[in-house]
């Protein structure tokens, strides 16, 4: 039970929430909590800060005015940070301001943050979304569910599990979503704002990575330089290299074009892909079969690098769990 975390909010007056990227899990968790903290302790001030403006998928989700960017932040001293959905070595601008914080803590479903040394942790790698732990923390709290916080958590839920396909997909998982949809919320409409609904420049992107897709074995990858890129979104194009018949590790690697090169990793079989790309990089990290890490090399170097570390995770004895 998330008792210090309970501890925690309950004692602060300022709370920042914040989180490392801004995807549906992040934004649909911090939708709900800001929301749910706000029910509960009605005098509690909550202030978002983020790296990155609220991406224009998610503004159904969550009134974009809130997310304040670093290091525009209102200024009040922050009691208590809360970091979601990630561990708060990956902050970027808003890490001052985690930092700096009186008590720091996090809510998260991600493996690599075991390595997180906060004062409040709510950690469940079993979990398959950060959102549906916020839902654990309304019950908790003894906040009803309603309409608005069921939007977000739907939100990270189907966004994490890519509408319960994945593994992480537990019997409470569907308990929990079988009550955010009795709220009457809209939830097909949600499903294709936030996963289904794609650019055509994203579209076409699909096209030139699978058309670059090398198969080696059981690994298949593909890199993207940044001129074809060009900053287009690519978020998910990596899942449509892991499940290709005989493939087990799917790697996409991508030059942002401002000196980083991403790389996403999925797994489908033994290899634990976080172990990879914790491998790739000290910050890299995430779930045993999605992980991701980025790396300062040019781009083929990364290439290689991903490679040789991917085929050497599958050929590995100790490809665990
Ligand atoms: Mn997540």
């Amino acid at each position: 039970m998330p008792h210090a975390i309970t501890r925690a909010v309950s004692a602060a007056r300022v709370i920042l929430l914040t989180a490392p990227d801004l995807d549906g899990d992040a934004v649909g968790a911090i939708a709900a909590l800001a929301r749910a903290i706000t029910l509960r302790w009605p005098g509690r001030r909550v202030i978002i800060g983020v790296d990155e403006p609220l991406p224009e998928r998610y503004r159904s989700l969550a009134d974009a005015d809130l997310f304040h960017v670093a290091p525009d932040l209102p200024d009040a001293p922050i009691d208590l940070a809360l970091v979601l959905d990630g561990d708060p070595s990956r902050l970027k601008a808003v890490a001052p301001f985690y930092q700096g914080a009186r008590l720091r803590g996090l809510v998260d479903h991600h493996k690599s943050s075991v390595h997180a040394d906060v004062d409040a942790p709510f950690l469940d790698p079993t979990c398959s979304s950060t959102a549906e732990m916020v839902l654990r923390l309304c019950d908790h709290w003894g906040v009803p569910l309603d309409r608005q916080l069921a939007e977000g958590i739907w939100a990270g839920m189907t966004f994490d599990t890519s509408v319960f396909r994945y593994r992480l997909t537990r019997p409470a998982t569907l308990r929990a979503a079988a009550r955010l949809l009795e709220t009457g919320i809209d939830h097909a409409r949600i499903v294709e704002q936030v996963l289904l609904s794609q650019s055509a420049d994203k579209v076409r992107l699909r096209g030139v990575m699978i058309s670059r897709m090398h198969i080696d074995g059981r690994l298949a990858w593909a890199a993207l330089d940044a001129a074809t890129v060009d900053g287009t979104e690519t978020g998910g194009l990596v899942d449509d290299l892991v499940f290709i018949e005989g493939v087990e590790v799917g790697a996409l690697i991508v030059d942002r074009g401002d000196g980083r090169v991403k790389i996403s990793l999925r797994s489908r079989g033994a290899v634990d892909v976080s172990l990879v790309a914790r491998g790739l990089s000290p910050r890299g990290g995430g779930h045993a079969r999605a992980a991701g890490a980025t790396l300062h090399t040019p781009l083929e170097a990364a290439a290689r690098a991903t490679v040789a570390a991917a085929r050497s995770a599958l050929a590995g004895p100790a490809a665990g769990v």
